[in-house]
């Protein structure tokens, strides 16, 4: 029997993908727990999330009880998308961080550089967008906290040297280190339609050294290997034309939308958007500016391509890339 999930549910799930404490896949479990439809259909979902909020509060138990074993490194999320680059050492990770954002990660010839994640962020289109260098991931060793930085990421670069003989292998090597701890690098996110426990989280595989002639070619034998879901670009990451496109890969990747908002009677700056989801409604721009806005929302005006000249919407309203939008709300009574 089909489970007809709803749009409140997948809303739901993905607060749980991004949750990054027990606590916060304790609230995100039992929140799905209550908006899934409850029918036949889900009898098998219900009892694997069920099983899934189990887990997660016996963990938050054993971290009460005992300090965490192994390193751990809590990035707070900033700007419009979290992006974890990720690959086998040498790839060129820190130098796509260090590119395309304001920090500093060494770079260096030799392998094994970098040491711990380190976050920058990067600027394209009006937003600020980050990203994250990581320790390099080989056949023999992840750095355990790395698991919870890819599963909860917007989106996953993935460094392929292509200038290099062994990038095949090695990010082989990246992706079952991944795999055998259920987690899938894939075309877009969600869990696993068969296997809740196995999570697919969006990613881009990044071939560097893009201007050695057999790039594409290491790339192929990555692909006879692996059957590889998700999309590529070449690049190299010393041209500044190949890191805007690489920026503007990015940016396309994380699906969102800017959208301005203006108060009546005044104009306009066009400055420091919103940022939603592409699909995003007049009813989801007016939660990220206000809870109480978004409960008393009576109408909204717009000005872009989803609607002209300032026309009245509803709170159904699907919004544009680039909208300016005028939030009126009902007038409280005294
Ligand atoms: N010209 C050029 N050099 C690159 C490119 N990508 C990486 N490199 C060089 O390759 C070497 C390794 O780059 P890093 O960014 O340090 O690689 P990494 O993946 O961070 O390495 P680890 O931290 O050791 O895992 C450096 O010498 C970089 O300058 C590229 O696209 N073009
Ligand atoms: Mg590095």
């Amino acid at each position: 029997m089909a489970a007809n999930l709803t749009l409140q549910y997948y809303k739901a799930e993905e607060v749980y993908r991004k949750a990054r404490t027990s606590q916060e896949r304790i609230l995100a479990l039992e929140n799905m727990l209550r908006v899934i439809p409850k029918h036949k259909g889900t009898d098998h979902l219900q009892g694997a999330l069920k099983a899934r909020l189990k887990e997660a509060r016996e963990t938050a138990q054993a971290e009460l009880r005992s300090a965490k074993r192994g390193k751990s490194y809590r990035i707070p999320r900033q700007g419009c998308g979290t992006v974890v680059v990720i690959g086998a050492p040498n790839s060129g990770k820190s130098l796509l961080v260090s590119q395309l954002t304001n920090a500093s990660p060494e770079v260096a010839e030799f392998p094994f550089t970098t040491r711990e994640p380190i976050p920058g962020m990067m600027a394209f289109g009006g937003v600020l967008i980050q990203l994250i260098d990581t320790p390099p991931i080989s056949e023999n060793h992840i750095e355990p906290y790395l698991l919870d930085f890819v599963r909860t990421a917007d989106l996953v670069l993935c460094c392929f040297d292509g200038s290099f003989d062994d990038a095949p292998q090695q990010t082989l090597n990246v992706l079952t280190q991944l795999e055998s701890r259920k987690t899938v690098l894939a075309e877009r996110s969600g869990f696993d339609q068969n296997d809740f426990s196995i999570v697919h989280v969006k990613s881009r595989l990044i071939i560097t050294h893009g201007c050695d002639s057999d790039a594409l070619v290491r790339k192929e034998l990555l692909t006879d290997l692996k059957d590889i879901g998700f999309c590529d670009i070449v690049v190299d990451l010393r041209d500044p034309e190949n890191l805007q496109c690489l920026s503007q890969t990015i940016f396309e990747a994380l699906e969102v939308m800017r959208i301005f908002t203006k108060r009546p009677g005044k104009d306009v700056e066009l400055v420091d958007p919103y940022v939603i989801p592409i699909g995003g409604t007049v009813e989801d721009l007016a939660g990220r500016v206000h809870e109480e806005i978004a409960c008393s929302l009576k109408l909204a005006k717009v000005w872009g391509q989803s609607a002209h000249n300032g026309q009245s919407v509803g709170r159904d309203h699907v919004l544009n890339d680039l909208d300016v939008v005028e939030l009126h709300v009902k007038k409280v009574r005294k």
